[in-house]
């Protein structure tokens, strides 16, 4: 029986969204420049690459395979290899030779043969806890993976203990008690407005599990973690039921509608969560950080003036120029009724990250990338037309921004950071970068800076030996962590 393997021609499926297939690994890469010492451990990045055309031509890049790929680093050497999440989505539709599941996040547009099986792609973050490689998508449960070979160990959740259907892509970790806290929205459900929040143990036990309404079912895609209180952010993109059972989007986003964020002590009850009402029509995918000072609470963010997928905003009957910035919202503890406090910190930007020990902290510096308009390159990748070109390094308190910027025909993917060992160095981002080469064709290197002087540009190169899809997040394990796996 032959396969169909001709794609929409869409963004979803051009430049670096062309499908590739690829799986396999290859050793000693070649190498300019130094490789620090502490860049020592595995770089995992989630990339989504569909294994089948889709059921439909307007489908959306979300909807795309995950893979797992990994670079890694020893002692001055870097190999990588990559492969499938083997889901029961994939399993299934590599069984057929097609794809069997429909548009994304809507059931109903699936073949009536895959009813209750688990529809999500695990391509958004990898993730390392208590020993252990996950990969997540936030419509779903995460599924284990061995970081050594790449291979898929199967879905996880907490040893059945685990109630929700669906765990976040956007899972905290606290630097200091090993703790993992997640949650998961649609909790019990399509469209539903139960969300789950969880504490797991620095060992990976699930320790609570406590479920609330939110106000409405709206895409909850990350949240925030501090050392007093959990923080869930609400925005306006809403699940429409009645819509995709006649075979529409998952999401509407409502302009007129206001966004939420809601705070409770961390080990405290959902029944202590206080809601205060945000700003109308706004939207965000993720938090750089988030931090205590006193009784104010600030979440800094990359915030929009409305949910910039244009597969969102264009059912939903948007069209407005999109505009966005880092943005920072405060909350007073002490003061709730004097609602969200917003105020503007740095340029339109995404893929923030900050250093791993800082995570719900007071901190000094982030990073994150955005677009230097005198160097654009134009090519399809993840939901755009268009690769960030521009990393960004933003210092606290004084605000001042630090820019690298190349192009045109060079884009930027969320870098990780590595720490140093020694305190009085800030560390390295290591980042892929995807490089034109021939129209519609890309070349792949991984590119090390010193974090605290980006602007310096690379001290190293890694020419990658095949160019995958575009990646989504990224995690950085190093080696002690990778010597700690536990075996499947
Ligand atoms: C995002 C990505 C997703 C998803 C929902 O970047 C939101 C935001 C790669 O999958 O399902
Ligand atoms: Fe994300």
């Amino acid at each position: 029986m032959s396969v169909d393997t001709t794609y929409p021609d869409t963004v979803h499926y051009r430049g670096l969204n062309r499908p590739t297939h690829i799986e396999g690994s290859a050793h000693d890469l070649h190498v300019e420049g130094r490789i620090p010492p502490e860049v020592d451990g595995a770089f995992f990045r989630a990339i989504h690459d569909p294994a089948y055309p889709p059921r439909f031509e307007n489908d959306v890049v979300l909807s795309r395979d995950g893979m797992i790929s990994k670079i890694e680093f020893k002692n001055g050497r870097v190999s990588t290899g990559i492969r499938y999440v083997q889901t029961d989505r994939f399993l299934a539709e590599r069984e057929a030779g097609r794809a069997l599941f429909g548009f994304y996040r809507n059931p109903y547009s699936d073949d009536p043969s895959v009813a209750g099986v688990s529809r999500t792609v695990a391509n958004t973050t990898p993730y390392f806890h208590g020993g252990r490689l996950f990969i997540s998508k936030e419509d779903g449960l995460p599924y284990r993976l061995d970081p050594e070979g790449l291979g898929t160990i199967g879905k996880w959740d907490y040893d059945g203990q685990l109630r929700s259907e669906t765990l976040t892509a956007h899972p905290k970790v606290d630097p200091e008690t090993g703790e993992l806290f997640l949650f998961g929205y649609e909790a019990d459900g399509l469209a539903s407005t139960k969300v789950a929040y969880c504490v797991i143990s620095p060992n990976g036990e699930l320790i609570s599990e406590q479920w609330f309404d939110a106000p409405y079912c709206g895409m909850q895609h990350d949240f925030a973690v501090t050392q007093t209180h959990a923080v869930f952010l609400v925005y306006p993109t809403i699940a429409d039921l009645e819509g995709m059972k006649e075979g529409g989007p998952h999401w509407i986003h409502h302009q007129e509608r206001e966004s939420w964020i809601a705070v409770m002590p961390r080990y405290g009850s959902v029944e202590d969560l206080v809601w205060i009402k945000g700003p109308a029509g706004v939207h965000s995918f993720h938090v750089m950080n988030a931090f205590n000072e006193g009784s104010k609470l600030h979440v800094d963010q990359c915030l929009f003036n409305t949910n910039f997928f244009p597969f969102v905003m264009e059912p939903s009957g948007i069209d407005m120029q999109v505009e966005g910035a880092l943005t920072r919202w405060t909350v007073d503890l002490d003061d709730v009724a004097a609602g969200v406090a917003s105020e503007v910190l740095g340029p339109f930007c995404e893929m923030p990250i900050v250093p791993v020990a800082d995570i719900g902290r007071p901190y000094s510096r982030g990073w994150y990338l955005t677009l230097d308009p005198g160097k654009i390159t134009m090519l399809a990748n993840g939901p755009s037309e268009v690769v960030f070109n521009c990393l960004q390094r933003i210092s606290f308190p004084d605000r001042s921004i630090a820019s690298f910027s190349q192009g045109p025909g060079i884009g930027f993917n969320e870098p990780v950071h590595i720490a140093s060992r020694d305190p009085g160095h800030g560390g390295w981002l290591v980042m892929m970068i995807d490089r034109v080469i021939a129209e519609d064709h890309c070349a792949q290197e991984v590119w090390i800076l010193e974090a605290d002087a980006i602007a310096n540009g690379p001290i190293a190169k890694v020419r990658m030996p095949f160019t995958t899809c575009e990646q989504v997040h990224g995690w950085w394990v190093p080696r002690n962590a990778l010597e700690q796996a536990i075996p499947a």
